[in-house]
């Protein structure tokens, strides 16, 4: 009864009275604990990994601590929610994040030490969590750090794939894929909820009956898989707010399969319902492009399906009808990759909630968001309708109801304007018929975010002109930033130290916008002196890093000109590779006494091209012929190197980045929606080489062109160059520089053959050729500057100085207000 429980929550209470000490004291007993109970080793004798785990497990313990604390909290409070839905979160490492933003950075440091131990060694033994690609699945985790310490009622959800993003390996200069079965080592920073599952179905017809006199349509489906889901916490910094990310695992299910039992076939059984678990095994590693792939869709829904009957349940413990679930839910999906979500929705409102049309579709056009990271039409989620059919029979008609509703409402508007309906359908006609998720989810969404101010512009005009024609007010745009914590505090310890010391505060770890005061000193020789001693410490970091990856001396005396990120054809890695054979052809020319005035440089590549994309296999071979030509010639020496880092990653950026000079965002204007790697060297102060794409755009206007190397056609002049036929203005040292390779200067002459076409004057799509004047020129601008330390620290300081605005804290702000409608619910300490 009663009493008894209160009985036992007395007794709860004496035995866990408070929070958590973090003593060096009960840190060291803490760890040591686990060490030899969790981790099962003896307190004696464990190696580096093994003190890791104990230290991991220590951290988790507390953090799991402050989420019970956050739920309880919002569980009474029962704010509106945020649900975060997204197929890709690339979390990387967790420890040093983790104990950065719980504030026990040094009580651990210093219980490590006492136990012979170093906090850093340790936390390099930690994996990445690589479940995503590039950009889109960073800015995911960049954005759940900013809902947590911003106190907002938000969750993520997602899959959890066995499988990460493949491992790169370079063999000969080409690229091999392993698979990163990155679970084999355990995961401390997950907790498996065993007990909250769903099941999900697949496949089956539907069938109509007649409920009550009321016509109902019932799905029997054919396959049913469960989900079950892995938490994993995410602190907040300076807040005792924990947010949770809860991503699904496929598992067989018990539901089914009595058939199959049945028949006797006991093995074949079993093997059948273990292939459930495909489902979440693996992360496809195609980053902006889209295949129509079953096993993709199947994802999609699985996670789609399992996260709204979480969302629902948890609706329903406090309320009793759905009237209000518009005030307590925000749905934000992170592109079209989530969309299912709407049929979805509509489907469990309708046929297992039983309401009506009108009453479900008045939910669900108030609930949903969308975020849209795309650029071309060709980027665009399209999904056969014969799959879909196949698949998700009910969504399938659903879809089509929600369609035929809204053809009904343009005609309305626009008549009989058939080009006009059949380019705004969700239904694509033609010889394979297709459901395009982004008009489905335009239809659907009351918001649509683009990621860039001239991202949205492009949107409005090309990819989806009609529909801001139709909806003016569902656009809009928030410009993407990333997390100060990871990409300065983590990352850089140094840089953030000396920031505070110069602010006299650290109150910029959460409020970017203070770093403004670092403009009145950019010219202070003492500042200037201790920032060139941060960078030089950060260079020969990397120096070391490069050393042991790939066995190559750097000096850190040298300019560090770095582009990391996806190979693409559109971010055109092959005109830097182009332009740094113009440079060593140049140093090659030069007579002796001019090699004096040469800046030393290191040209540092990293990135992984998809599986299947030919092209950019081949911009990766070829940094690796051009580099073996140049390191190995006498006649460079130190004035110029090319080192191809292997398997770029998040833990590898966080090394590189604070250790970069001058960074590289050259995509073709217009094709890079936002670029959100700009924004993570600026706060350290690297300045960029860039093209006005993207949020480049932006970021010139909050530090000035003069504190950046700007080239190349923008926008515009783009449109201009390829209404009038590629090819107007080529130079006649591009047109050297790629006869070199043609020529098989660098060898592997017809393989590099294809390549060389795709930069041909009349296919050269991306306008290499057109730019490279222009790209020579600003690198001899940076050149120019690199030779003036003094002035180029001042840029440098004036970068970090005018990162404010691209931090996540203030995107997540305009969201939160503009999109979402959610307000902060801070947990008492
Ligand atoms: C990227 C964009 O290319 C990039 O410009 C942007 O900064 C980033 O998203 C974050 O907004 C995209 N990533 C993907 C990945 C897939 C499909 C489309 C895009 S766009 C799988």
């Amino acid at each position: 009864g009663a009493g008894d429980r209160s009985a036992k929550a007395e007794r709860m209470f004496q035995l866990m009275d408070g929070f958590m000490t973090n003593d060096p004291m009960s840190l060291q007993k803490d760890i040591l604990d686990h060490v030899e109970y969790t981790v099962a080793r003896s307190r004696f004798n464990f190696d580096d990994f093994e003190a890791y785990q104990g230290l991991s497990h220590s951290v988790r313990d507390r953090l799991i601590e402050r989420w019970h604390d956050t739920h309880q909290y919002l569980k009474r409070k029962d704010p509106k929610r945020l649900y975060f839905l997204s197929l890709e979160f690339l979390m990387g490492r967790s420890l040093s994040n983790s104990v950065i933003n719980l504030g026990v950075r040094d009580q651990y440091a210093d219980a490590l030490n006492q136990l012979g131990f170093e906090f850093e060694v340790l936390a390099e033994q930690e994996g990445d969590a690589a479940l995503g690609n590039g950009g889109l699945a960073r800015l995911s985790a960049c954005q759940m750090d900013s809902l947590a310490t911003m106190d907002f009622p938000a969750w993520g959800y997602g899959l959890r794939y066995q499988y990460g993003l493949f491992r790169q390996v370079i063999l000969d200069g080409f690229q091999h894929e392993q698979p990163d079965y990155w679970l084999n080592f355990g995961n401390p920073w997950e907790i498996e909820r065993v007990h909250v599952s769903y099941p999900v179905k697949f496949y089956g017809a539907v069938e109509e009956k007649v409920l009550e006199g009321k016509k109902c349509h019932v799905w029997v489906p054919g396959e049913t898989v469960e989900a079950v889901a892995y938490d994993n916490p995410i602190p907040g910094y300076g807040t005792r707010n924990t947010i949770n990310l809860r991503l699904w695992a496929a598992k067989p299910s018990d539901q089914q399969d009595m058939e199959a039992f049945n028949t006797g076939d006991y093995i074949n059984a079993v093997i059948n319902r273990q292939r459930a678990e495909t489902i979440s095994s693996l992360l496809y590693p195609d980053d902006r492009s889209y295949q129509g792939k079953e096993l993709r869709l199947k994802q999609q829904y699985f996670f789609v399906s399992a996260s709204l009957q979480d969302i629902i349940r948890r609706f329903k413990d406090s309320h009793s009808n759905f009237d209000d679930f518009p005030e307590k839910v925000a749905l934000q999906l992170n592109d079209t990759h989530p969309s299912l979500a709407i049929p979805e929705v509509m489907r469990v409102l309708i046929d297992e909630e039983y309401l009506d049309w009108e009453k479900a579709w008045g939910i669900v056009s108030k609930i949903f968001s969308l975020t849209i990271h795309a650029v071309n039409p060709e980027g665009l989620e399209k999904v056969p309708v014969d799959l879909l059919g196949s698949l998700l029979p009910r969504h399938l008609q659903i879809i089509y109801q929600i369609n035929f509703l809204f053809m009904e409402e343009l005609k309305k508007h626009y008549g009989l304007d058939y080009n006009r309906l059949s380019r705004m359908s969700i239904v694509e006609e033609g010889a394979v018929k297709n459901i395009r998720m982004a008009n489905l989810s335009l239809v659907c969404c009351h918001t649509v975010d683009g990621v860039s101010r001239l991202h949205l512009a492009t949107l409005k005009t090309r990819v989806f002109k009609d529909f801001h024609e139709f909806w003016p007010q569902k656009f809009q745009y928030k410009t993407n930033g990333v997390t100060q914590r990871r990409w300065i505090v983590v990352s850089n310890p140094p840089l953030s130290g000396l920031i505070s010391r110069w602010l006299g505060t650290d109150a910029w770890i959460r409020d970017m916008d203070l770093l403004l005061g670092l403009r009145d000193h950019a010219e202070d020789a003492s500042l200037q002196e201790e920032w060139m001693m941060v960078r030089k410490v950060n260079k020969i970091r990397l120096s070391e890093f490069i050393e042991a990856m790939i066995g190559m001396k750097v000096s850190p005396d040298a300019m560090f000109d770095v582009q990391i990120k996806r190979i693409h054809e559109y971010k055109r890695q092959l005109l830097n590779i182009l332009g740094i054979i113009h440079r060593y052809d140049c140093i090659k020319n030069m007579k002796e006494s001019d090699k004096e005035k040469v800046v030393p440089r290191v040209c540092i590549i990293g990135g992984k091209a998809a599986p299947g994309y030919e092209i950019a296999k081949k911009i990766i071979k070829l940094c690796h012929a051009v580099g073996e030509k140049i390191n190995n010639d006498s006649d460079i020496g130190d004035l110029l190197k090319l080192v191809f880092i292997p398997d770029y990653n998040v833990s590898v950026a966080e090394l590189v980045i604070p250790g970069s000079d001058l960074s590289q965002h050259i995509s073709t204007a217009g094709h890079e929606a936002s670029g959100t790697g700009s924004m993570k060297f600026l706060m350290n102060g690297c300045l960029l080489l860039a093209t006005a794409d993207g949020s480049t755009v932006e970021i010139i206007e909050e530090i000035g062109n003069e504190n950046m190397f700007i080239f190349g056609a923008n926008v515009q002049e783009v449109t201009n160059l390829r209404q009038n036929g590629l090819g107007v203005k080529k130079s006649l040292q591009f047109a050297r520089v790629v006869r070199m390779v043609r020529e098989g200067y660098f060898g592997f002459k017809d393989y590099f053959k294809s390549l060389c076409d795709t930069v041909e004057d009349s296919s050269d799509f991306y306008l290499l050729g057109n730019d490279f004047e222009s790209y020579l020129e600003a690198q001899a601008e940076a050149d120019k500057a690199f030779v003036d330390q003094k002035k180029w620290t001042k840029m440098s300081i004036l970068s970090t100085a005018g990162s404010g605005r691209f931090s996540s804290d203030r995107t997540i702000r305009d969201y939160a207000q503009n999109t979402w409608g959610i307000e902060p619910c801070k947990c008492p300490s």
